[in-house]
């Protein structure tokens, strides 16, 4: 067997241990390449009858992290599949055992759990996260993890998604050892043990090694995972349990679809037999491979991708952030000081009064403490936390500081204020970063001597919760600047994308637009139980007035004094006193936090439309659909011609990272494309003459897209372009081509 360095997997025969090693960059995606290399080198290794063992390895950062998710976009997969190779593992002549580094994860996972033992590096990570793409395991993972954990942590890896280590692996029993070195001698080592205690059950395994509190059974005498049952036992005698297990978790799905496919399957795995559900299993996977939810959900995977590349951005320029420091010790203040922490970032906190300050810290704590005592986070993590947040009254608290964030009022004159006084207290090259919501970051960087270390890191609340950072580049922000706050999001954990400077950037800009047509809705007519209702049928988590109240209310109804803008219901709820849950009353009527519709604001709507002469009508969930979505889109595409988002795909991430638009729907941008554009333009020029708003026509930009999507046969993804084009871009350009499907 000839090996080069460009083969996607390499042989090695080692005294007796044939060492396959998968080598296909950045993380042995389970392309068809790959598989057939795999394939390949394992019919030959099986006819070579010197070999005891196999050793399949992978690279020190991925073991593999699964099929190859670009190859899902063109239907079944070409031969051979990711099952056929998984069950090429399982009966291998002699034993293969799975040696992971770095991730393994989805069919990466799979593959392993097919071989005969699993040893793992300390600092493995392994899941099925084949939820997050709208997929359920499609190689025998729902059948072979419940064989190997048992139903219960099954259903929690597989309907959560989520990564596990190495130790949690060998306490699950997904692992049967942790070494340092899974892939060289030790691992040779130990696969030859076991490969002899496979021989001669009166021997014990040799060079096997557990790490942590794992004990390890009899290796040689076990059989092939799908036919072990002991784990199983208890479930398979109690039908429905997994549907019982499950029940928490799908109710929470973000992707409900995905979910309840794979509780089909585990089920079916379980209760009927491993054979059974691998059927269930593939026609599933099939299913949701070929939906329109999945579809979106990987548009997302791409698009937070190249989020992760900006345009003009070059990541070399950032500057390391040793220390931090935060103006303001409000939610957001102390919610952003709480991430940088998390991060291991010391950080100190700048406040005028110090009964503030101590009003904020308590606010930390009291955080820190919940999240303790939900499990989230251990005790001496929250310790270690809190004693990375420092406090000050005074400005030359940030002399030796990197970057600083300003998360006071938002209000300019106090930003411009704030920006001067640091400018003469800070480091000549320290970054200074504005948390505003809406404001122009122009004008704030206009007051201080350096407006090039100026931008806006603009996080979303809770801040130590919410993924979300709009990256804001000013028009003066210079490129170390611009890297260092984007590398410093990306350092605790967020998802940033960069904006250009507007009203509200990219995405209070759009939720701008949403709100006034929810508003204009109920003078139209609707209610807003009725409104919520709409979105959340879409799969928002909540509509726009449930969020209203619980956001408060007075706070908008005071920028909009302060603007001169009107919103006749909103500003009536707040001078009624109803601020929304706070004051136990707002679009709702609250008792605690249960919610009822109110018979009052009912009353007070009606009035309102009465006094502005709107006749009130009944109104159609389509019409509501497509007055809070189109708007949106169309401001979105007006963004994209400004160049304030660089791609669609970036306006995407937003919304579903920030707004909690369903993940399954792909983003706004994205949703337009599924619609069409001809759909959406005609509706917006029906919106504007129907309600005499001339915003609501199409603009340039969506018009032009739905001209051409129109004209094509074969539809467009004017915006998408696999989320990668910006709108002018992708004009034109047909969607990129997908490869074959795993
Ligand atoms: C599956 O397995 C289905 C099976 O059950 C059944 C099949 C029949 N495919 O994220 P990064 C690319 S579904 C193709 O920036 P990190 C990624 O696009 C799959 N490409 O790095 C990026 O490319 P680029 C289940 C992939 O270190 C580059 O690798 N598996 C895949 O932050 C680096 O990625 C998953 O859902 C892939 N599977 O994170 C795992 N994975 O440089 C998805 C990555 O051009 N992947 N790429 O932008 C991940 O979670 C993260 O990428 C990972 C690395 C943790 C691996």
């Amino acid at each position: 067997m000839s090996n080069s360095s460009t083969d996607p997997v390499s042989v090695e025969i080692i005294d007796g241990v044939a060492r396959l090693t998968m080598n296909h960059p950045p993380v042995n995606a389970l392309s068809l390449r790959l598989r057939k290399a795999l394939a390949d080198a394992l019919s030959a290794v099986a006819a070579d009858p010197g070999i005891t063992a196999v050793l399949l390895a992978g690279q020190p950062k991925a073991f593999s992290a699964g099929a190859d998710i670009s190859e899902f976009g063109a239907g079944a997969g070409s031969p051979p599949d990711l099952p056929t190779l998984v069950a090429m593992v399982e009966d291998f002549p002699v034993p293969v055992i799975a040696a992971l580094t770095g991730v393994a994860l989805g069919g990466g996972l799979e593959l392993a759990m097919a071989a005969a033992a699993r040893i793992a590096a300390p600092d493995a990570r392994l899941g099925l996260p084949e939820i997050s793409l709208g997929l359920l395991p499609g190689a025998g993972g729902t059948g072979r993890l419940p064989r190997l954990v048992g139903p219960e942590r099954a259903v929690e890896m597989i309907l959560g998604g989520q990564q596990i280590s190495a130790d949690q692996g060998l306490r699950d029993g997904l692992l049967d050892a942790v070494l340092a070195d899974p892939t060289s001698e030790e691992g040779l080592l130990w696969a030859t043990g076991f490969a002899q205690g496979d021989g001669d059950p009166s021997q014990p395994s040799v060079g096997v090694a557990s790490h942590g509190e794992g004990t390890i059974e009899p290796l040689h005498r076990r059989p092939p995972t799908r036919q072990r049952e002991d784990k199983i036992a208890a479930a398979r005698a109690n039908p429905g349990s997994i549907a019982t297990l499950a029940a928490a978790r799908l109710a929470k799905a973000k992707d409900p679809f995905a979910a309840r496919a794979a509780i089909d399957a585990i089920t079916a795995g379980v209760e009927l037999s491993f054979e059974e559900g691998a059927r269930v299993e593939r026609e599933k996977f099939e299913e949701r491979r070929a939906s329109a939810e999945s579809g979106a959900q990987r548009h997302l995977f791409a698009a937070e991708r190249a989020a992760r590349k900006p345009k003009n951005l070059d990541p070399r320029a950032a500057k390391h952030v040793a220390r931090a420091g935060v103006v303001g010790a409000g939610t957001m203040g102390g919610g952003i000081a709480m991430a940088l922490a998390a991060a291991g970032i010391p950080v100190t906190i700048v406040e005028a009064e110090q009964q503030a300050l101590d009003r904020g810290l308590a606010r930390v704590r009291e955080n820190l403490t919940r999240s303790v005592e939900h499990g989230s986070r251990s005790e001496s993590d929250a310790q270690n936390q809190l004693a990375l947040i420092g406090t000050s009254l005074d400005y030359a608290a940030f002399a030796d500081a990197d970057l600083v964030i300003e998360a006071a009022f938002e209000d300019l004159q106090v930003k411009r204020d704030i920006f001067a006084t640091l400018d003469r207290h800070v480091r000549p090259d320290a970054v200074l970063a504005s948390n505003t919501s809406y404001l122009d970051i122009d004008q704030i960087a206009a007051g201080t001597a350096h407006p090039g270390r100026v931008l806006g890191l603009h996080f979303f609340s809770p801040a130590n919760v919410m993924p979300l950072v709009e990256v804001v580049r000013g028009a003066k922000t210079d490129a170390q600047t611009l890297a260092t706050g984007f590398a410093l999001a990306r350092l605790i954990g967020k998802t940033p994308v960069v904006v250009g400077v507007c009203h509200g950037f990219v995405g209070n800009r759009m939720l701008e637009v949403r709100s006034q047509q929810a508003e204009r809705l109920l003078l139209e007519g609707a209610l807003p139980g009725q409104v919520d209702k709409v979105l959340t049928d879409f799969g928002f988590r909540m509509g726009p007035f449930a969020m209203g109240d619980m956001a408060g209310l007075d706070i908008g109804w005071r920028n909009r004094k302060a603007q001169g803008v009107k919103a006749p219901v909103s500003d009536a709820l707040c001078e009624a006193g109803r601020f929304g849950q706070k004051t136990g009353a707002g679009y709702y009527a609250y008792d605690g936090r249960g919610r009822r519709d109110d018979a009052a604001v009912a009353e007070l709507i009606a009035g309102i439309s009465a006094s502005l002469g709107v006749p009130r009508r009944d109104i159609s969930a389509e019409e509501i659909l497509e007055r809070l979505t189109f708007p949106m889109i169309n401001e979105g595409a007006r963004i994209l011609a400004e160049g304030i988002a660089d791609r669609s795909g970036d306006i995407d991430v937003i919304w579903v990272k920030g707004y909690n638009w369903p993940a399954y729907r792909g983003g706004p941008m994205w949703y337009a494309d599924q619609v069409g554009l001809p759909r959406v333009a005609a509706r917006l020029r029906h919106y504007a003459e129907q309600t005499e708003d001339e915003s609501l026509r199409p603009a340039g930009l969506l018009a032009r897209g739905a001209d051409d999507d129109g004209a094509s046969t074969a539809g467009g993804l004017i915006f998408g372009a696999a989320g990668q084009g910006s709108g002018q871009e992708a004009l034109g350009g047909p969607a990129a081509a997908n490869g074959p499907a795993a």
